[in-house]
């Protein structure tokens, strides 16, 4: 019965604690980051629940050998990944943003993905950043904006230097589409990232168009881009709005980007129609964005597994 109460009283702490990690706590030991160990596919997804409610001894003796290879105990999204690496994953291999400064509509917030990568599970992860905006004021521009890119993360390697692929895909699926990748990785050879200072560091820098958010890792590409409507330049800090690490299609971590403190008055939004929008729901974000629920699935930004 005691043994029942703590399992009650774990699932009733997993039930009420926030499900959204804002601003991940700082990793400043990149190099503690390891995969080894770390995943631990559920064989049986209808099982966590029982797993998290005896997650909490394992926690109290994570030191003992015997625990070493305990199951994740904090795996809501299912993707076995224990969720709180992810997000210091996720914080600590954030390429430099670079928004630009005269940028009318920066308002925005980062949501991500971070999985085992598909084609090499074991040893890298893949996240999706999906950016979003309160609107874009460029040209034809509109309520509601999203800019994607992909990433291969090698979590063996600190950060910036476990970053081995990006790949940004602005103005997606429209006669504007332009496809920019960049990285070390060498299966296959991509172009070398531009580079800015990111927490002492030189990381890969991902443009986004001055109103229109168009995401570019080449700055070249970029400006006169569309018809002479999408400028970038570096800008002198790079934008780290709040995060949220969104989960998986079948086991989401969040549906209501309000209830999770991403949009609201507080945060400084102000259009009402996006509040309370379900990331994983079927509705286009705002009148002229994408479907998010789709920007996360979307194979288009699977980065290579870059063999080394
Ligand atoms: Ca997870
Ligand atoms: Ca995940
Ligand atoms: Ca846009």
């Amino acid at each position: 019965m005691r043994h029942l109460a703590s399992a009650l009283t774990s699932l009733l702490l997993f039930a009420c604690a926030p499900r959204a990690q804002h601003e991940a706590p700082r990793n400043d030991d990149a190099t503690s980051l390891r995969l080894d160990g770390l995943v631990h596919p559920t064989s049986d997804g209808d099982s966590l629940d029982a797993e998290a409610g005896d997650a909490e001894p394992l926690l109290a003796d994570a030191d003992s050998p015997s625990d070493a290879a305990a199951p994740p105990i904090h795996d809501l999204d299912r993707d076995g990944l224990d969720d709180d690496y992810e997000a210091s994953v996720a914080r600590a291999y954030l390429p430099y943003r670079s928004v630009h400064p005269q940028d009318g509509c920066a308002l925005g917030a980062i949501l991500y993905r971070l999985r085992p990568h598909p084609d090499a599970p074991t040893t890298r992860l893949h996240m999706i950043v999906d950016s979003i905006f309160q609107s874009d004021c460029g040209a034809g521009g509109h309520s509601g904006d999203d800019e994607v890119f992909g990433m291969t993360i090698d979590p063996s390697l600190p950060a910036p230097d476990g970053i081995l692929a990006i790949r940004a895909i602005s103005h997606q699926d429209t006669f504007c589409q332009a496809i920019t990748d960049c990285g070390p990785c060498n299966q296959p050879q991509l172009a070398a990232c531009a580079h800015a200072m990111r927490d002492g560091k030189p990381f890969p820098v991902v443009f986004y168009s001055k109103g229109k958010h168009g995401s570019y890792v080449d700055e070249s590409t970029c400006n006169g881009a569309c018809f002479f409507t999408n400028w970038c330049t570096l800008s002198d800090a790079p934008s780290e709005p709040p995060m949220l690490n969104v989960g998986e299609p079948d086991a989401p971590l969040v549906r209501d980007l309000t209830a999770a403190g991403i949009i609201t008055s507080t945060a400084g939004w102000t259009d009402q129609s996006l509040f309370g929008f379900d990331p994983w729901g079927p509705s286009k974000f705002g009148n002229g964005g994408g479907v998010l629920s789709l920007d996360f699935v979307d194979d288009a930004f699977t980065t290579p597994a870059c063999a080394r």
